[in-house]
Formats: C-alpha cells, structure tokens, sequence
C-alpha cells in the first residue's frame, strides 16, 4: 500500500470525497423533489477516482469527463453552489442553467464537461491536447470515461490519433463493472481493458479506483509521462457505483449483495479510517469535515432554490444548432433576414411565449420526421400545432436514455 501523504493533503482529499458524497445525495434527493429535471446520474462510490485523479492535476490542465461528473465539477473547483443551481435549471448555474446535470462545464477552471454522447468526450480530448500543443502550452488533457464507452468507434480512432501524434493526454476509465445494465463480461470482448489500446500503441495499467492514494500515484505517473514524454497511457480505475445507472434504473442486473460487498471497500470510509489509525488526522477533524460538507451543501441548496431562472426571451442565446427540434427552427432557413426565433431579445413576451410553449410540447411528442426531412416550414409548424391543441404540454420525465 502507498504511503500517506502529509496531513494538509489527507484532510483535504478527505474533505473534496465527503463534500463530493453529500452533495450527491442531497441531488438525488432534489431530483425526487422534481427540483431537478432531465436525467441525473450519480458517482456515489467512485468518489476516490474522481478526487484522486484531479489532486495531481495542474490548474492549466484540461479535465473532460461524461454526462456522471458532478463530483468532477466540484474536484476541480467550481463553488458547489453553482452545480447545484444548474441542477436546478437557475442562471447561476456553471452552464447558465441550460445544461443540467449532464452537461456541467467551467472553462476557466479547464472542465470541459459534461457530454451526454457516450464516448464522444474522447476526440474532443484529443483535440484539447492537440490545441495545447499547438499553443505551446505544458497542459496536460485528462480524460475520464465509462467502461462502455471503450466498445465505441471513438475510442479506437482517438487512441490511434492520440499515439500517433504524441498527444499530451491521459485517458482514464471509470470501471464500475456495468455500461448501464450491461456487466462488462457481457459488452466487451477484451475484459481487461487496460490492455484494449495496446493495439494502438497505447499501454496501459489498471488501479484500485477504491483508493484514493493508489489512485493520485497512478494517475500522477500517467500525467507525467503526457506532460514530458508526449505519451498517452491509459488507466483502468476499479470503482462501484452504489446507485442505479441512473435515477430511473430497476437496477435488476445485479443483488444487493453485490452493492454491499462493495459498501464494505467504501473510498470515504476506509480513507478516513486509515488517516486516523495512522494517527494523520483525528476524529475531531473527520467529524469537521462531515460538519462543513453538510453545511455546503445546504448553503448550495439555498443558493440554487434562490438563483432565478433563465428569461424566457433568453431562450435561443448560446445556441449553435437550432434545428434540432421543429418548432425551433431558426438557422436552417438560409435566407439572410433574420427568421422565426432569432430575435427573441426584440420579441414582444407573447412571442417568445408562444415560441417556448411549441418547444416545450414537442418535447413531449413522440420522436417524429425531422424538419428537414419535409421541409423545415411544412413538419416544423405541422408538429408545433399539434401541440398546440393540447390542454397540457406532456412533462418528459427520464424512462431511459
Ligand atoms: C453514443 C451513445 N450510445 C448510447 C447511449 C445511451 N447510454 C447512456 S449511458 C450508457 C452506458 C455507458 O456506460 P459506461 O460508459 O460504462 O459509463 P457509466 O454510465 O457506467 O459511468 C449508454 C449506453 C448514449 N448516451 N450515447
Ligand atoms: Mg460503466
């Protein structure tokens, strides 16, 4: 076993991991409260690989991660009050309110997000890492993702990119042992995926994700060989997550035995456990730690419940694509003059209004042809009357995703 570091560092890697936990439980709770909307996938249990990964991170390093990065968000500095109130859809959250739980984003403390799309973090690494080559720059990009994302085609063309122009990236991948419902012995052909981008030229080794220190060693190694040789390496982090995959999971692919085989190796308990027995930290301060991440946490409620929510007229401001959904169509229409949607700032409220209103109930239909299939003006305004007809736009809550 590796050795503790110094006492300041022990209580504050014990400190990120508890205020991390706590802040998920009480999102899960909030999301129950329908406080929270969308989906909302919690890391409770792999708290030591999110915490030791970012402890041995540069501020100037890039981090992207998955759509299960609330921990990750708050590990690399973002005040918890912010990712609550994104939770909450409110202004102040770290994307604006208009991300959610699975797209948290802080570009100035180098958090990339935040991606829904499994795998799809993994080409946006590699060019975050080709951009700081580029620049000149001595970041490092790490990035953090599923066991099932390594089964997508994105991974494979990343690792060969990324070995073959010696990018300065780390990949990491959070084995929790399931992709969804789907254990990995069912979903990959290589189990031991610390070895699946050898082919590539990528080597790679595997950690006990439950272990914050083993966790820190590993990933510090990692980190340099990026920083200095170029050499991305990929590690395998062991890690469990106690809840479902998500909050609408029947969890009927594994026994609760299993969970709690799991509970025993608890990241935050046995740390706090050893810091004590070897005399680093003592009880009073583990009890602080517990006290002040409670008290974060409220504090992050309060501060989200009070954060307002966007303006309606706000509704297309940050957005790159509007077409996506008819009845948003904006930027599809070619024609110079600005179109339906593009000017909600200028709009009367009643514009803008009606506008959210035919958006919102689309989100309710079932997936129909998209726009562009018909024609933007024909399907676009055909599915936004439908809905129009409706006394009560259906809420879409998470099934599945
Ligand atoms: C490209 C793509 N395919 C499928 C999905 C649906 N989906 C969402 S999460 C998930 C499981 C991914 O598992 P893993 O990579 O192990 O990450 P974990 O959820 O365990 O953290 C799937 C299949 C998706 N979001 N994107
Ligand atoms: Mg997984």
């Amino acid at each position: 076993m590796a050795d503790l570091p110094d006492a300041a560092t022990c209580y504050e890697l014990l400190a990120q991991m508890t205020l991390i936990r706590r802040f998920e439980e009480e999102a899960g709770r909030q999301y129950q409260r329908a406080k929270a909307g969308g989906f909302l996938h919690l890391a409770i249990g792999e708290e030591a690989t999110i915490v030791g990964t970012t402890s041995v991170m540069r501020d100037a390093d890039y981090l992207i991660g998955t759509y299960r990065t609330h921990g990750h968000t708050i590990a690399r500095g973002t005040d918890p009050k912010r990712v609550m109130a994104e939770l909450f859809g409110r202004v102040d959250g770290c994307s604006g309110g208009r991300g959610g739980s699975m797209h948290m984003f802080d570009r100035e403390r180098r958090f990339m997000g935040g991606y829904g799309i499994v795998g799809g973090n993994l080409p946006i690494a590699a060019g975050l890492a080709l951009a700081s080559e580029y620049r000149g720059e001595d970041a490092v990009t790490v990035c953090m993702f599923g066991d099932g994302a390594s089964n997508t085609g994105n991974f494979g063309e990343t690792m060969n990119l990324a070995a073959l122009w010696k990018l300065p990236v780390f990949f990491l991948v959070e084995n929790n042992l399931y992709g969804m419902g789907t254990s990995v012995e069912r979903h990959s052909a290589q189990t031991d995926l610390s070895k699946k981008a050898e082919g590539y030229g990528i080597e790679g080794t595997r950690v006990d994700g439950m272990d914050v220190i083993a966790v820190r060693d590993a990933v510090r190694e990692g980190i340099r060989l990026a920083r200095e040789e170029s050499r991305p390496t990929l590690l395998e982090a062991f890690a469990y997550r106690y809840r479902g995959h998500s909050a609408a999971d029947p969890e009927v692919y594994r026994n609760r035995e299993e969970v709690e085989e799991w509970r025993e190796k608890d990241p935050i308990e046995t740390f706090a456990k050893r810091c004590v027995d070897a005399d680093v930290l003592g009880e009073r301060e583990v009890q602080e730690i517990r006290d002040r991440a409670e008290q974060d946490v409220k504090e992050a409620v309060e501060f989200a419940d009070a954060s307002p929510e966007p303006r309606l007229d706000t509704l297309y401001e940050s957005l790159y694509v509007l077409d996506s959904a008819a009845g948003w169509y904006a930027v599809d229409e070619r024609s110079p003059e600005p179109h339906r949607g593009e000017r909600e700032e200028e709009a009367m409220p009643d514009t803008a209004r009606e506008l959210a209103e035919a958006g919102a109930a689309y989100g309710g239909q079932p997936a129909g042809p998209h726009p562009s299939q018909d024609g933007p003006d024909d399907a676009g305004r055909q599915q936004a009357g439908d809905a129009e007809t409706e006394s009560e736009p259906e809420v879409a809550r998470e099934v599945d995703d």
